[in-house]
Parts: C-alpha cells; structure tokens; sequence
C-alpha cells in the first residue's frame, strides 16, 4: 500500500487524497508538517530535501511534489483514465493548468490564505488583505473565462486539472471576510465538484 506523509489540512495532500477517493485507491497517511513537524529530520529530508508535504513513498519509489505525485498515482494505478488521457494534447492541456496553479495562481492566492485563516484576527492587515485579493481575483477571472460553456476545465470530462485547482477554489470560497467578485462559471463549476466524495471528504473541510 501506499504512503502519503502529510497533514489533512495541507491543500497539497488534500489534492493527493481526493485523487485516492477518485481511483479507489487505498492509502496509509502519516501526519506531518506544521504542528505534527517529521518534515524537518533527517529520514524525511533524505525522502524529500525540500522538507515539504505531500511526500508519496510506494514501496521503493519515492516522489515528492504534488501534481507530480497526481500524474505518478493516475498513470500507474489509474487505469486508463478521463482523469489523465494517454492522447498528448488532452494529457498536455490539463498539464498547463497544473503548471499554472504552481507558477500563477498558488503565489496570488498564499498571501490571502495566510493573511485570513493562519493571522489571529486582531494581527490581520486588512489593507494588505484587500490588495492580495483584488490581485489573486484577475488570477481567476482566467479560470472563469476557461470554463465559460463547459462542465470541467478541459471539457466535459472531470479530470486531475479539476482536482487541483478546485482544491484552491475551496479555500478561495472559504475565506471569511472578502469581497469575492461574481464569477458565474467559476461558481458552477465549483458546485459541480461538491458532487464528488473526494471533494467532500478530503477537500470541503474546515480551513486551517
Ligand atoms: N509545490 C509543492 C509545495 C509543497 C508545500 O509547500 N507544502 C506545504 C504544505 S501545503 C508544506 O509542506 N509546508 C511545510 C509544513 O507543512 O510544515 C507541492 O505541490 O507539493
């Protein structure tokens, strides 16, 4: 069996679990990161020298980064899957989106996320807060315009994009306390994802 290290609260493992629940696949999952710490010793940073969850270790093989571990768990035990097509350009349209949430959406949506939910109440820099949120909202405003005519992000297939950033929009229609701007297709989407159990079970948890 497989063995994902890594909080339930982190939206990176909350990723890696939704696809489990989606795939069926069973999993053993060690708390770390944060309060439950283990990332920052020495076994672990031999498994992953960036000392961050998730980290999957199946058997001999070791993988850690998020989308990696997705791909890595969809290929391997997936069964050819809508999740991840073999075909290269459904399999490098939905890898764009995976990038994108690395090097766009991620550093845009951190500061809001941080700002609210890991800042006590009384520490919160509310002016910082609503310059961090109209910035990450131009970030999803290109989602909303993707998904405009169609169910999923790349069509009408629920796919390992759909995971990954609808893990991010569950914190984005979360937060507490924000101007949020009306994003219609966004928002049918993201009802379309409270559907699936792994969304629920995994994803549509209390914010920490
Ligand atoms: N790009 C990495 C980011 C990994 C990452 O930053 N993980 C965070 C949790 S979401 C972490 O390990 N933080 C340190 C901690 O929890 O102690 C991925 O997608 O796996």
């Amino acid at each position: 069996m497989i063995t994902i290290w890594g909080r339930a609260n982190s939206v990176n493992v909350q990723k890696v679990l939704w696809l489990c629940e989606e795939i069926s696949l069973p999993y053993n999952r060690i708390d770390a990161g944060l309060q439950f710490g283990h990332n920052t010793e020495s076994e672990f940073l031999a498994m992953n020298p960036m000392g961050k969850v998730p980290t999957l270790v199946d058997v001999d093989f070791v993988l850690w980064e998020s989308n990696s571990i997705l791909r890595y768990l969809v290929m391997q035990y997936g069964g050819p899957s809508a999740l991840y097509p073999a075909d290269a350009k459904a399999r490098a349209s939905i890898d764009r989106w995976l990038d994108w949430s690395l090097s766009t959406l991620q550093p845009a949506e951190r500061p809001v996320f941080w700002g609210i939910i890991r800042t006590p109440e009384a520490e919160r820099d509310i002016t910082k807060i609503a310059t961090d949120v109209a910035k990450v909202t131009e970030v999803w405003k290109v989602l909303d315009a993707q998904l405009k005519g169609r169910s999923f992000i790349e069509g009408e297939s629920f796919t390992i994009a759909d995971i990954v950033l609808g893990a991010f929009a569950r914190r984005w229609f979360g937060m507490p306390g924000i101007e949020r701007t009306r994003m219609p297709n966004l928002e049918r989407w993201y009802t379309l994802l409270a559907t699936r159990s792994g969304f629920n079970k995994h994803v549509d948890v209390e914010l920490s």
